[in-house]
């Protein structure tokens, strides 16, 4: 200690509220619908640095689209965008069921945040590459991934197309172009710019897509990938998914405290948007903006959405723990799926009618989509890959140790278990 001067001390960031906690989000600034200026997709990147601080909404307290973000979709559209949330929904529910049955491992549900994936995946050409995170299923239902490989997937069964050797939900779907899943987060970032960049280089039109989570975006990886899209102009769309949880650290842990996360856009000098996330209106303009711009050359954009991690991180969390159950239902932003059927609604295109029907119709496409995959077989029943195939697959003649490793290891999985059959677990695991 040298004289008089301060003891140095650190800030660690402690979220508002804990279990049992009451809820008040008074302190959220939250723009009303339709005041957010819209400036040409090809301005100049400070253009957009207002935005950085404020959001972007169209969906309005009266459930009607406002303001110069609007996208103007018809209502077919709309309705199409709804059916795709409520498929999400029902996908991600059923999946839950599915795990809690021990069908799977390990599941991650994406409630509350269906219109970052759904609307964007909409927003985006099909072909633009899409670099996503495991929240993001309904990206790939929206463009079409058969729900059955998906559960074929979770199930790690014999249809798997990844052999079991994937963390479930982690797909891969090259037809889709979307990249595979990787767990090791913001690993996405570099990547997708490094793909916009080959794009670009190969004189190319398709721009690249990246997710990343609020907590990832702490990673180097988000920052090195930002500074070489910056430089490059590569053509690509950050999609920052900030729904104020990182499994059970808060966002303030990643920085929330201190700015917004698309006013990290400001320092790199390229564009930001900051979106209501739980609009899905408002997410598909700014994702069409950016993608816009991208195609245009004009550079990459960061875009914040601004959401509500509505449940547990994943099947293996207890959110109860660290967070008041209050923040749910006091969240200001509402629902996705909720607001487009309430907008659909205030349009007259729309009724409770239809919606039953939309509702019992995609709960019927996930049951069907499960019992075709349970016939391929599910995590506790067997009808997984041949044991030996997880040494299969790398080298196109496989070294010597490895070939000794696989033999060792098929002797071995037979003295221990004699009843199981080589060629995979075929019924009841004795
Ligand atoms: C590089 C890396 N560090 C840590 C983890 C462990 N991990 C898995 S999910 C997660 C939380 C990520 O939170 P966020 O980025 O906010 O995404 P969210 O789960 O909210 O969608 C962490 C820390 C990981 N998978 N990869
Ligand atoms: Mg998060």
């Amino acid at each position: 200690m040298d004289g008089n001067l301060p003891r140095l001390a650190l800030h660690v960031p402690e979220p508002r509220f804990r279990p049992g906690d009451a809820v008040d989000f008074g302190a959220l600034l939250l723009s009303r619908a339709g005041e957010q200026l819209r400036p040409d997709e090809t301005c100049a990147a400070s253009a957009t640095h207002g935005l950085c601080h404020d959001l972007i909404r169209v969906l309005g307290e009266d459930d009607l689209a406002h303001g110069p973000w609007n996208p103007a979709l018809d209502p077919g559209t709309l309705i199409r965008m709804l059916r795709l949330m409520a498929l999400t929904r029902a996908f991600d529910a059923r999946m839950v069921r599915a795990q809690r049955q021990g069908k799977t491992s390990f599941y991650m549900k994406s409630t509350g945040e269906e219109a970052t994936a759904v609307a964007t995946a909409l927003a985006l050409a099909d072909d633009d590459m899409v670099f996503p995170t495991y929240r993001q299923q309904g990206l790939l239902i929206a463009r079409g991934y058969p729900l059955v490989e998906m559960v074929d997937q979770i199930f790690s069964n014999r249809a798997d197309r990844l052999k079991g050797r994937q963390l479930p939900i982690m797909y891969s779907a090259r037809a889709q172009s979307v990249f595979s899943i990787s767990g090791n987060l913001a690993t996405q970032i570099p990547q997708a710019v490094g793909w916009a960049m080959a794009s670009a280089i190969r004189g190319d039109s398709r721009i690249a897509t990246a997710f990343v989570g609020e907590g990832s975006s702490a990673e180097g990886d988000f920052h090195s990938g930002l500074t070489f899209a910056a430089v490059y102009h590569a053509p690509v769309v950050i999609n920052l998914v900030n729904n104020q949880w990182a499994i059970s650290s808060f966002s303030g842990f990643a920085g929330a405290e201190r700015t917004t996360f698309a006013a990290r856009a400001i320092g790199y000098g390229i564009a930001g948007l900051r979106v209501d996330g739980n609009d899905p209106l408002a997410v598909f303009a700014a994702v069409r903006w950016a993608a816009d711009r991208a195609r245009a050359n004009a550079g990459p954009t960061l875009i914040e959405h601004f959401t509500y991690r509505a449940e547990g991180h994943s099947t293996s969390d207890d959110p109860g723990q660290y967070r008041s159950a209050a923040e749910r239902t006091e969240w200001p932003l509402g629902d996705p799926v909720d607001r487009l059927m309430r907008h659909l609604v205030t349009l007259g295109v729309w009724d409770a009618g239809q919606q039953a029907d939309m509702d019992a119709a995609v709960d019927a496409e996930v049951r069907d989509a499960v019992r075709a995959a349970e016939a391929h077989g599910t995590l506790g029943q067997g009808l997984h890959h041949p044991f030996r195939t997880m040494f299969e697959d790398v080298f196109e003649t496989p070294p010597w140790h490895l070939v000794e490793q696989s033999e060792q290891a098929i002797r071995e999985r037979r003295i221990k278990w004699p009843d199981w059959s080589d060629e995979g677990d075929v019924g009841e695991r004795p």
